[in-house]
């Protein structure tokens, strides 16, 4: 069956520890699996780490040679907008300002004097799926909401320029749905509370913790990701209603760097990011079917 392995950030060292602890062994170049097993890699391969490279190289090889699967990151789809030309407006589908250029300074400085092989990376970024459905379980890399994922099966193939100025265009439904489908899905913090993001700017709105089951949504805490200080006793207010998944088939997602011990807090909607840039683990969750059962156990 399958590994899901989360985002990797150019950790290639703690990737090639995890796939051997999964089993998988390094013949003729490429991971591959005596069982026949295969990893989907939710995205999000580039940026942050010091071994980029090394990543990009083990999962395209893994890729091509069919022991793996990957679908497309927000950093993906953010080096592609950042690399590709505006013809219309000028510049490019992403802003070169310092605020950007720091997002993609590890992969930006790795890649440097080494275009040819950025350009080909580049290229397989802009062909990779925004989803993967498969017979037992799906994958997304920040959050599965079916009209979205219909949306994208009718209007998506690749990258290319023409899909980009969709996406780049605010009053565009593409823009809507990507961001939400690779970036998460957000709300307005209440009575004026903000969060600071990495560079100390204070922000108004918050991403939602759209995978914790209804149950359990006591308080703010197990809907806002992070939840300020302020709001992590507060019940939920009444007349909200915040994102939530109801399908029945069982998602995996990465995206959310969770800063807690990896756990499962919802069998229908399990994440796979557990912050390997700061301290955190790089994880796998093994799923086998046994009976038409999806059984899953997280490894890292
Ligand atoms: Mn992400």
């Amino acid at each position: 069956m399958y590994d899901i392995i989360g985002d990797i950030h150019g950790h290639a060292t703690q990737l090639e520890q995890l796939l051997l602890k999964l089993g998988y062994q390094f013949i003729d170049d490429c991971y591959q699996h005596p069982d026949g097993r295969q990893v989907i890699f939710v995205g999000d391969l580039i940026d942050r780490g010091s071994q980029i490279r090394e990543t990009l190289h083990i999962v395209k090889t893994m890729c091509e040679r069919g022991f793996a699967q990957c679908i497309m990151g927000n950093h993906e789809y953010n080096a592609i907008c950042f690399h590709t030309p505006h013809i219309e407006k000028g510049g490019f589908f992403r802003d070169h300002s310092w605020k950007e250029i720091k997002q993609h300074l590890q992969t930006l400085e790795q890649f440097h004097k080494k275009e040819d092989e950025w350009e080909m990376y580049l290229e397989w970024f802009k062909s990779l799926p925004l989803f993967l459905e498969l017979p037992s379980f799906n994958v997304v890399h920040a959050y599965w909401n079916e009209a979205n994922i219909e949306w994208i099966k009718q209007h998506y193939t690749t990258m290319d320029s023409t899909f980009l100025s969709r996406c780049c265009n605010k009053e565009n439904e593409a823009f809507r749905v990507i961001e939400e489908t690779l970036k998460g899905i957000e709300t307005a913090l209440p009575n004026g509370i903000t969060n600071p993001d990495k560079e100390g700017n204070h922000r108004g709105d918050c991403r939602v913790k759209w995978w914790m089951p209804f149950a359990d949504r006591k308080t703010m805490n197990e809907v806002l990701i992070p939840c300020p200080e302020a709001l992590k006793q507060s019940p939920l207010p009444i007349g909200t209603n915040y994102a939530t998944y109801d399908g029945s088939k069982t998602v995996f997602f990465g995206h959310y760097s969770l800063k807690y011990a990896p756990v499962i807090e919802n069998q229908l909607a399990i994440c796979t990011d557990y912050n390997i840039t700061h301290g955190g683990h790089l994880v796998a969750c093994r799923t086998d079917v046994k009976n038409d059962e999806l059984e899953i156990e997280l490894i890292y």
